[in-house]
Protein backbone atom coordinates (compact mmCIF):
# COMPACT_ATOMS: atom_id res chain seq x y z
CA UNK A 1 0.00 0.00 0.00
CA UNK A 2 1.40 3.85 -0.81
CA UNK A 3 1.81 5.72 2.09
CA UNK A 4 3.00 9.58 2.49
CA UNK A 5 5.92 8.22 4.06
CA UNK A 6 8.71 8.37 1.68
CA UNK A 7 6.65 9.50 -1.29
CA UNK A 8 9.85 10.20 -3.57
CA UNK A 9 10.64 6.64 -2.75
CA UNK A 10 7.41 5.34 -3.42
CA UNK A 11 7.17 7.58 -6.81
CA UNK A 12 10.40 5.62 -8.10
CA UNK A 13 9.12 2.21 -7.27
CA UNK A 14 5.95 3.18 -8.95
CA UNK A 15 7.33 4.94 -12.40
CA UNK A 16 9.99 1.98 -12.91
CA UNK A 17 7.01 -0.49 -12.60
CA UNK A 18 5.07 1.31 -14.84
CA UNK A 19 7.70 1.58 -17.68
CA UNK A 20 7.60 -2.55 -17.02
CA UNK A 21 4.66 -3.33 -17.11
CA UNK A 22 2.72 -1.22 -19.92
CA UNK A 23 4.81 -1.79 -22.62
CA UNK A 24 4.31 -5.80 -22.11
CA UNK A 25 0.31 -5.28 -21.27
CA UNK A 26 -2.31 -6.80 -23.44
CA UNK A 27 -5.77 -4.72 -24.04
CA UNK A 28 -7.35 -5.78 -21.17
CA UNK A 29 -4.42 -5.44 -18.86
CA UNK A 30 -3.85 -2.15 -19.68
CA UNK A 31 -6.59 -0.73 -18.93
CA UNK A 32 -6.05 -2.38 -15.61
CA UNK A 33 -2.98 -0.66 -15.13
CA UNK A 34 -4.95 2.87 -16.02
CA UNK A 35 -7.38 2.53 -13.29
CA UNK A 36 -4.81 1.47 -10.69
CA UNK A 37 -2.35 4.20 -11.42
CA UNK A 38 -4.63 7.07 -12.47
CA UNK A 39 -7.87 6.97 -11.24
CA UNK A 40 -9.46 8.34 -8.65
CA UNK A 41 -8.78 5.79 -6.13
CA UNK A 42 -5.58 5.13 -7.57
CA UNK A 43 -2.17 5.02 -6.90
CA UNK A 44 -0.83 8.55 -7.88
CA UNK A 45 -3.88 10.20 -6.24
CA UNK A 46 -2.95 8.67 -2.84
CA UNK A 47 0.56 9.47 -3.34
CA UNK A 48 -0.77 13.38 -3.74
CA UNK A 49 -3.02 13.23 -1.14
CA UNK A 50 -0.14 11.99 1.43
CA UNK A 51 2.15 14.91 0.53
CA UNK A 52 -0.05 17.20 2.85
CA UNK A 53 2.02 15.42 5.56
CA UNK A 54 5.45 16.80 4.03
CA UNK A 55 7.38 20.01 5.02
CA UNK A 56 5.28 23.03 3.48
CA UNK A 57 9.29 23.45 1.47
CA UNK A 58 9.21 20.07 0.13
CA UNK A 59 5.37 19.97 -1.16
CA UNK A 60 6.04 22.04 -4.68
CA UNK A 61 8.91 20.19 -5.88
CA UNK A 62 6.95 16.80 -4.58
CA UNK A 63 3.53 17.81 -6.90
CA UNK A 64 5.77 18.80 -9.32
CA UNK A 65 7.37 15.01 -9.76
CA UNK A 66 4.02 13.60 -9.29
CA UNK A 67 2.65 15.59 -12.18
CA UNK A 68 5.92 14.84 -14.14
CA UNK A 69 5.29 11.01 -13.18
CA UNK A 70 1.45 11.61 -14.35
CA UNK A 71 2.49 12.26 -17.82
CA UNK A 72 5.00 9.65 -18.25
CA UNK A 73 2.39 7.28 -17.52
CA UNK A 74 -0.49 8.30 -19.53
CA UNK A 75 2.24 8.85 -22.45
CA UNK A 76 3.66 5.11 -21.87
CA UNK A 77 -0.11 4.01 -21.89
CA UNK A 78 -1.31 5.66 -25.13
CA UNK A 79 1.81 4.16 -26.54
CA UNK A 80 1.14 0.95 -25.78
CA UNK A 81 -2.73 1.50 -27.01
CA UNK A 82 -1.33 2.63 -30.60
CA UNK A 83 0.62 -0.28 -30.50
CA UNK A 84 -1.68 -2.99 -29.64
CA UNK A 85 -4.20 -1.64 -32.68
CA UNK A 86 -0.66 -1.84 -34.86
CA UNK A 87 -0.40 -5.31 -33.99
CA UNK A 88 -3.94 -6.20 -34.84
CA UNK A 89 -3.78 -4.45 -37.76
CA UNK A 90 -0.94 -6.41 -39.11
CA UNK A 91 -1.78 -9.75 -37.66
CA UNK A 92 -5.05 -9.20 -39.95
CA UNK A 93 -3.26 -7.80 -43.32
CA UNK A 94 -0.76 -10.85 -42.83
CA UNK A 95 -3.58 -13.57 -42.40
CA UNK A 96 -5.17 -15.67 -45.01
CA UNK A 97 -6.88 -13.38 -47.74
CA UNK A 98 -10.45 -13.19 -48.29
CA UNK A 99 -11.14 -14.67 -52.03
CA UNK A 100 -13.77 -11.98 -52.40
CA UNK A 101 -14.36 -13.93 -56.06
CA UNK A 102 -16.19 -16.56 -53.63
CA UNK A 103 -20.09 -17.52 -55.17
CA UNK A 104 -22.48 -16.28 -52.58
CA UNK A 105 -24.61 -18.19 -50.34
CA UNK A 106 -27.59 -20.02 -52.41
CA UNK A 107 -30.93 -18.89 -51.21
CA UNK A 108 -32.58 -22.44 -50.58
CA UNK A 109 -36.01 -21.82 -51.78
CA UNK A 110 -37.18 -19.60 -54.01
CA UNK A 111 -40.95 -18.83 -54.20
CA UNK A 112 -42.55 -18.40 -57.42
CA UNK A 113 -46.33 -17.27 -57.90
CA UNK A 114 -49.16 -19.50 -57.35
CA UNK A 115 -50.31 -21.16 -60.76
CA UNK A 116 -53.66 -19.67 -60.24
CA UNK A 117 -52.39 -16.34 -59.65
CA UNK A 118 -50.18 -16.68 -62.75
CA UNK A 119 -53.19 -17.62 -64.70
CA UNK A 120 -55.52 -14.74 -63.27
CA UNK A 121 -52.53 -12.41 -64.08
CA UNK A 122 -52.45 -13.55 -67.83
CA UNK A 123 -56.07 -13.22 -68.16
CA UNK A 124 -56.56 -10.07 -66.92
CA UNK A 125 -53.47 -8.60 -68.90
CA UNK A 126 -54.94 -10.19 -72.03
CA UNK A 127 -58.70 -8.29 -71.12
CA UNK A 128 -56.88 -4.96 -70.43
CA UNK A 129 -55.04 -4.90 -74.14
CA UNK A 130 -58.94 -5.12 -75.04
CA UNK A 131 -59.60 -1.99 -73.25
CA UNK A 132 -61.06 -4.05 -69.91
CA UNK A 133 -60.41 -2.76 -66.68
CA UNK A 134 -60.73 -4.83 -63.59
CA UNK A 135 -63.42 -4.28 -60.91
CA UNK A 136 -63.61 -5.64 -57.51
CA UNK A 137 -66.17 -6.26 -54.80
CA UNK A 138 -67.18 -8.43 -51.37
CA UNK A 139 -66.77 -12.29 -50.90
CA UNK A 140 -69.56 -11.74 -48.50
CA UNK A 141 -72.71 -11.33 -50.82
CA UNK A 142 -76.34 -9.89 -50.19
CA UNK A 143 -78.86 -12.42 -51.68
CA UNK A 144 -79.71 -9.28 -54.26
CA UNK A 145 -76.78 -8.59 -55.76
CA UNK A 146 -75.66 -12.25 -56.12
CA UNK A 147 -79.52 -13.65 -57.34
CA UNK A 148 -82.32 -11.11 -57.58
CA UNK A 149 -80.35 -8.57 -59.46
CA UNK A 150 -79.45 -11.25 -62.30
CA UNK A 151 -82.66 -12.52 -62.66
CA UNK A 152 -82.53 -15.26 -60.57
CA UNK A 153 -86.04 -15.21 -58.24
CA UNK A 154 -86.34 -16.46 -55.10
CA UNK A 155 -87.75 -19.52 -55.75
CA UNK A 156 -84.74 -20.37 -58.38
CA UNK A 157 -83.10 -23.87 -58.06
CA UNK A 158 -79.15 -22.36 -58.09
CA UNK A 159 -80.09 -20.46 -54.59
CA UNK A 160 -80.66 -23.87 -53.05
CA UNK A 161 -79.07 -24.61 -49.64
CA UNK A 162 -77.44 -27.30 -51.73
CA UNK A 163 -75.26 -25.03 -54.12
CA UNK A 164 -75.09 -22.09 -51.29
CA UNK A 165 -73.08 -21.71 -48.32
CA UNK A 166 -75.84 -18.76 -46.80
CA UNK A 167 -73.83 -16.62 -43.65
CA UNK A 168 -76.34 -16.49 -40.47
CA UNK A 169 -76.25 -12.53 -39.77
CA UNK A 170 -74.84 -11.52 -36.12
CA UNK A 171 -78.06 -11.24 -33.36
CA UNK A 172 -79.72 -8.43 -33.83
CA UNK A 173 -78.44 -7.16 -37.07
CA UNK A 174 -80.65 -5.75 -39.60
CA UNK A 175 -79.66 -6.75 -42.99
CA UNK A 176 -81.19 -6.00 -46.50
CA UNK A 177 -82.22 -9.77 -46.98
CA UNK A 178 -80.33 -12.90 -46.91
CA UNK A 179 -76.66 -13.10 -46.51
CA UNK A 180 -74.44 -15.50 -48.67
CA UNK A 181 -70.66 -16.35 -50.21
CA UNK A 182 -70.71 -15.12 -53.37
CA UNK A 183 -71.71 -18.31 -55.58
CA UNK A 184 -70.04 -16.19 -59.13
CA UNK A 185 -68.81 -13.10 -59.56
CA UNK A 186 -71.74 -11.46 -61.58
CA UNK A 187 -72.53 -9.53 -59.01
CA UNK A 188 -69.28 -7.37 -58.84
CA UNK A 189 -70.72 -6.08 -62.43
CA UNK A 190 -74.40 -5.60 -61.15
CA UNK A 191 -72.55 -3.11 -58.23
CA UNK A 192 -70.58 -2.05 -60.88
CA UNK A 193 -73.95 -1.20 -63.52
CA UNK A 194 -75.06 0.53 -60.28
CA UNK A 195 -72.54 2.82 -59.63
CA UNK A 196 -71.91 3.90 -63.90
CA UNK A 197 -73.45 4.81 -66.56
CA UNK A 198 -72.81 3.09 -69.83
CA UNK A 199 -70.48 2.30 -71.82
CA UNK A 200 -69.06 -0.29 -68.89
CA UNK A 201 -65.85 -2.74 -69.78
CA UNK A 202 -64.98 -4.61 -66.98
CA UNK A 203 -63.39 -8.05 -65.87
CA UNK A 204 -64.23 -9.38 -62.11
CA UNK A 205 -61.65 -12.26 -61.19
CA UNK A 206 -62.07 -13.70 -57.88
CA UNK A 207 -62.67 -16.33 -55.05
CA UNK A 208 -66.07 -17.64 -55.17
CA UNK A 209 -67.74 -20.61 -53.18
CA UNK A 210 -70.15 -23.66 -53.96
CA UNK A 211 -70.90 -26.70 -51.67
CA UNK A 212 -68.80 -28.67 -54.01
CA UNK A 213 -65.65 -31.16 -53.00
CA UNK A 214 -64.65 -33.57 -55.75
CA UNK A 215 -62.02 -33.96 -57.81
CA UNK A 216 -63.65 -30.95 -60.09
CA UNK A 217 -65.04 -29.21 -57.77
CA UNK A 218 -63.61 -27.69 -55.37
CA UNK A 219 -66.11 -25.09 -51.97
CA UNK A 220 -63.48 -22.13 -53.34
CA UNK A 221 -62.78 -21.32 -56.63
CA UNK A 222 -61.92 -18.69 -58.79
CA UNK A 223 -63.69 -17.08 -61.18
CA UNK A 224 -63.71 -14.10 -63.93
CA UNK A 225 -66.30 -12.69 -65.50
CA UNK A 226 -66.32 -10.37 -68.18
CA UNK A 227 -68.69 -7.56 -69.44
CA UNK A 228 -69.24 -5.19 -71.97
CA UNK A 229 -71.90 -2.74 -72.15
CA UNK A 230 -72.57 -0.07 -75.27
CA UNK A 231 -74.87 0.90 -78.14
CA UNK A 232 -75.05 -1.75 -80.37
CA UNK A 233 -73.48 -4.67 -78.87
CA UNK A 234 -74.05 -7.74 -80.84
CA UNK A 235 -73.34 -11.59 -80.24
CA UNK A 236 -70.60 -10.84 -83.12
CA UNK A 237 -68.65 -9.20 -80.61
CA UNK A 238 -69.47 -11.60 -77.96
CA UNK A 239 -67.54 -14.50 -80.23
CA UNK A 240 -64.88 -12.07 -81.49
CA UNK A 241 -63.78 -11.46 -77.94
CA UNK A 242 -63.94 -14.85 -76.56
CA UNK A 243 -61.66 -15.80 -79.50
CA UNK A 244 -59.17 -13.52 -78.36
CA UNK A 245 -59.51 -14.13 -75.01
CA UNK A 246 -58.97 -18.09 -75.32
CA UNK A 247 -55.89 -17.59 -78.19
CA UNK A 248 -54.66 -14.97 -75.29
CA UNK A 249 -54.20 -17.93 -72.71
CA UNK A 250 -53.81 -20.89 -74.64
CA UNK A 251 -52.13 -19.72 -77.77
CA UNK A 252 -53.19 -19.20 -81.53
CA UNK A 253 -53.52 -22.70 -82.60
CA UNK A 254 -56.73 -22.95 -80.21
CA UNK A 255 -60.29 -22.14 -81.39
CA UNK A 256 -63.61 -21.79 -80.03
CA UNK A 257 -66.94 -23.31 -80.74
CA UNK A 258 -70.29 -21.86 -79.58
CA UNK A 259 -73.21 -24.39 -78.59
CA UNK A 260 -77.09 -22.87 -77.38
CA UNK A 261 -77.27 -23.10 -73.46
CA UNK A 262 -79.20 -21.72 -70.66
CA UNK A 263 -78.21 -19.29 -68.15
CA UNK A 264 -81.12 -16.97 -66.19
CA UNK A 265 -78.95 -13.63 -66.63
CA UNK A 266 -78.05 -13.66 -70.52
CA UNK A 267 -80.61 -14.14 -73.57
CA UNK A 268 -79.32 -15.88 -76.13
CA UNK A 269 -76.99 -17.91 -73.66
CA UNK A 270 -73.97 -20.19 -75.14
CA UNK A 271 -71.40 -23.00 -73.67
CA UNK A 272 -68.13 -22.31 -74.83
CA UNK A 273 -65.89 -24.93 -75.90
CA UNK A 274 -61.84 -24.82 -76.21
CA UNK A 275 -59.76 -26.96 -78.29
CA UNK A 276 -58.84 -29.75 -76.09
CA UNK A 277 -55.51 -29.36 -74.73
CA UNK A 278 -54.54 -33.10 -74.65
CA UNK A 279 -54.65 -34.21 -77.66
CA UNK A 280 -55.13 -30.54 -79.45
CA UNK A 281 -58.53 -31.49 -81.25
CA UNK A 282 -57.50 -35.16 -82.56
CA UNK A 283 -60.00 -36.70 -79.95
CA UNK A 284 -59.01 -38.23 -76.99
CA UNK A 285 -60.46 -39.52 -73.72
CA UNK A 286 -60.70 -36.08 -71.61
CA UNK A 287 -62.85 -34.64 -74.58
CA UNK A 288 -64.48 -38.12 -75.29
CA UNK A 289 -63.43 -37.76 -79.29
CA UNK A 290 -64.44 -34.62 -79.67
CA UNK A 291 -61.77 -32.80 -79.65
CA UNK A 292 -63.19 -29.71 -77.69
CA UNK A 293 -63.58 -29.48 -73.79
CA UNK A 294 -65.97 -27.22 -72.00
CA UNK A 295 -64.86 -23.81 -70.42
CA UNK A 296 -66.69 -21.04 -70.40
CA UNK A 297 -70.19 -19.76 -70.24
CA UNK A 298 -71.30 -16.49 -72.18
CA UNK A 299 -74.39 -14.80 -73.60
CA UNK A 300 -76.18 -11.54 -74.49
CA UNK A 301 -77.09 -9.75 -71.21
CA UNK A 302 -80.86 -10.27 -70.38
CA UNK A 303 -82.94 -6.99 -70.63
CA UNK A 304 -84.30 -8.04 -67.45
CA UNK A 305 -80.77 -7.58 -65.98
CA UNK A 306 -80.06 -4.59 -67.82
CA UNK A 307 -83.45 -3.02 -66.11
CA UNK A 308 -82.33 -4.08 -62.80
CA UNK A 309 -79.55 -2.06 -62.83
CA UNK A 310 -81.43 1.09 -64.34
CA UNK A 311 -79.84 0.57 -67.66
CA UNK A 312 -82.13 1.17 -70.99
CA UNK A 313 -82.70 -2.17 -72.85
CA UNK A 314 -83.76 -0.36 -75.85
CA UNK A 315 -80.67 2.24 -75.53
CA UNK A 316 -77.29 -0.16 -74.83
CA UNK A 317 -77.10 -3.83 -75.17
CA UNK A 318 -74.15 -5.83 -73.28
CA UNK A 319 -72.50 -9.64 -73.31
CA UNK A 320 -70.80 -11.35 -70.86
CA UNK A 321 -69.10 -14.52 -69.99
CA UNK A 322 -67.49 -16.23 -67.43
CA UNK A 323 -64.97 -19.19 -66.21
CA UNK A 324 -63.61 -20.68 -63.81
CA UNK A 325 -59.66 -19.39 -63.59
CA UNK A 326 -58.66 -22.66 -61.58
CA UNK A 327 -60.59 -25.36 -64.38
CA UNK A 328 -58.17 -22.62 -67.12
CA UNK A 329 -55.09 -23.16 -65.28
CA UNK A 330 -55.26 -27.00 -65.07
CA UNK A 331 -56.49 -27.18 -68.63
CA UNK A 332 -52.93 -25.56 -69.85
CA UNK A 333 -50.67 -27.23 -67.30
CA UNK A 334 -52.30 -30.83 -67.83
CA UNK A 335 -53.38 -31.19 -64.11
CA UNK A 336 -56.31 -33.28 -63.84
CA UNK A 337 -57.53 -33.00 -60.20
CA UNK A 338 -58.45 -29.33 -58.48
CA UNK A 339 -57.88 -30.00 -55.47
CA UNK A 340 -53.93 -30.31 -55.77
CA UNK A 341 -53.98 -26.35 -56.37
CA UNK A 342 -55.59 -25.37 -52.72
CA UNK A 343 -52.98 -28.19 -50.55
CA UNK A 344 -49.82 -26.28 -51.15
CA UNK A 345 -47.44 -29.07 -51.48
CA UNK A 346 -44.62 -26.80 -52.67
CA UNK A 347 -43.31 -30.22 -54.83
CA UNK A 348 -46.45 -30.00 -56.78
CA UNK A 349 -46.82 -25.72 -56.71
CA UNK A 350 -42.90 -25.46 -58.38
CA UNK A 351 -43.88 -28.27 -61.03
CA UNK A 352 -47.24 -26.70 -62.08
C1 LIG B 1 -71.36 -16.47 -67.06
C2 LIG B 1 -72.02 -16.84 -68.21
C3 LIG B 1 -72.84 -15.93 -68.86
C4 LIG B 1 -72.49 -12.97 -66.61
C5 LIG B 1 -73.56 -12.12 -66.74
C6 LIG B 1 -73.27 -11.04 -66.00
C7 LIG B 1 -74.08 -9.84 -65.78
F1 LIG B 1 -73.88 -9.35 -64.57
F2 LIG B 1 -73.79 -8.91 -66.65
F3 LIG B 1 -75.36 -10.15 -65.93
N1 LIG B 1 -72.08 -11.20 -65.44
N2 LIG B 1 -71.60 -12.41 -65.84
C8 LIG B 1 -72.31 -14.30 -67.19
C9 LIG B 1 -72.98 -14.65 -68.33
C10 LIG B 1 -71.50 -15.19 -66.56
O1 LIG B 1 -70.52 -17.30 -66.35
C11 LIG B 1 -70.53 -18.66 -66.62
Amino acid sequence: MVTAGQPQLLLGDLLERARREIPAAGADELEAQRVRLLGRKGELSALLRGMGALPAGERPAAGAAVNAARDEIEALLTARREAILREARAAELGGAPIDVTLPGRRIAARGRRHPVSEAQDDLVEILARMGYEVAEGPEIELDYYNFEALNMPPDHPARDMQDTFYVRPPAGARTAGPILLRTHTSPVQIRTMLARPPPVRICSPGKVYRRDDDPTHSPMFHQIEVLCVDRDITFGHLAGTLDAFVRGFFGEDFRVRLRPSYFPFVEPGAEVDVTCTFCLGKGCRTCKGSGFVEVLGAGLVHPRVLRAVGYDPEEVSGFAFGCGIDRLAMLRSGIDDLRLFFENDLRFLEQA
